[in-house]
């Protein structure tokens, strides 16, 4: 349910379960954990692009496995969320190459969490994000109460987590939620030029970029201005600091080898 291929030096990893809208189920967790440690494993690989298949990114969890009339009594949710998808949106937020998601349709419940663990979200337009965990009874998950908090600030997360409302991708990328929202027919391109372009860059300090900006949100200026120093002196050791410097006084583009 989730397929794996090979662009220019990054790995692609479609969820495809198209006719529920790529609804998440243990099969599709296993899939994009797989998917990972592949990636992770392929030193020709330098970054990941998780996408969907059909006319949605991902309605959630798989409901249809959840029948209340199908089970002995009320299920214990702490245990999927914990195994799943907990473990995936930490598996994200700490692979150790740069993650980019196109969200190409409906995003759901945890699907928007999915979505929101990556590096860089880009959209389509008009995607729908619905948020929906309080409209069936639940609340956020997969990380949703944290990203939905920290990027539009207490009033618009609250909002949208009590409502369970929606917002369109152009919503989303003009409220600061994701990075950019695109028309629908050139989400795919883009995606694909983006990923294959940080798949190109200096390894070492994308990595350090992101750990810096998002040690950011945790601490005063005096503690960031000190990592800055650090994160600036190891990025100044690498060869692919030699190399932009380089190929700037010889006006020529870089090119990083960086691990
Ligand atoms: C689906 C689903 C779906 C199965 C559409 N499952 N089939 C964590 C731990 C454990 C348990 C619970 O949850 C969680 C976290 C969560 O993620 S909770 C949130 C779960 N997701 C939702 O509540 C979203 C449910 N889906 C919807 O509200 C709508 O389908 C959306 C807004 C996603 C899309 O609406 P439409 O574009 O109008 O499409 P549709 O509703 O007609 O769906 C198309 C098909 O996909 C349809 O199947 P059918 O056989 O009738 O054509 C849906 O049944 C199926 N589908 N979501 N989550």
């Amino acid at each position: 349910s989730v397929v794996y291929d090979t662009g220019d030096g990054y790995a692609k990893l479609t969820l495809n379960r198209s006719e529920t809208l790529n609804a998440f189920t243990p099969d599709m967790h296993a899939g994009l954990m797989e998917g990972l440690a592949r990636a992770e494993a392929d030193p020709a690989c330098r970054a990941v692009l998780i996408t969907g298949a059909g006319r949605g990114f991902c309605a959630g969890q798989d409901l249809r496995d959840r029948d209340p009339r199908k089970m002995d009594g009320p299920p214990d949710l702490s245990d999927s969320v914990g195994r799943y998808y907990n473990t995936l949106v930490r598996r994200i937020r700490e692979f150790d190459k740069p993650v980019i998601c196109a969200v190409n349709g409906v995003a759901a419940g945890a699907g928007i969490g999915i979505a929101l663990a990556c590096d860089i979200t880009l959209a389509s337009e008009e995607a729908p994000l619905a948020i929906g965990f309080s409209r069936i009874g639940l609340v956020p998950d997969a990380g949703t109460s944290w990203t939905l908090t920290r990027r539009l600030g207490e009033a618009r997360a609250m909002g949208l987590a009590l409502t369970g409302g929606r917002l369109s991708g152009r919503e989303a990328a003009d409220w600061g939620l994701i990075w950019r929202a695109v028309p629908n027919e050139d989400l795919a391109t883009e995606a694909e030029i983006m990923t294959a372009q940080l798949a190109r860059g200096p390894a070492q300090a994308l990595r350090l970029t992101r750990n810096a900006i998002r040690a950011a949100a945790d601490q005063p200026l005096d503690d960031q201005l000190e990592l800055e120093r650090g994160f600036q002196g190891q990025a100044g050791r690498s060869p692919d600091y030699a190399e932009g410097v380089l190929a700037f006084l010889e006006k020529r583009k870089p090119c990083f080898a960086g691990a």
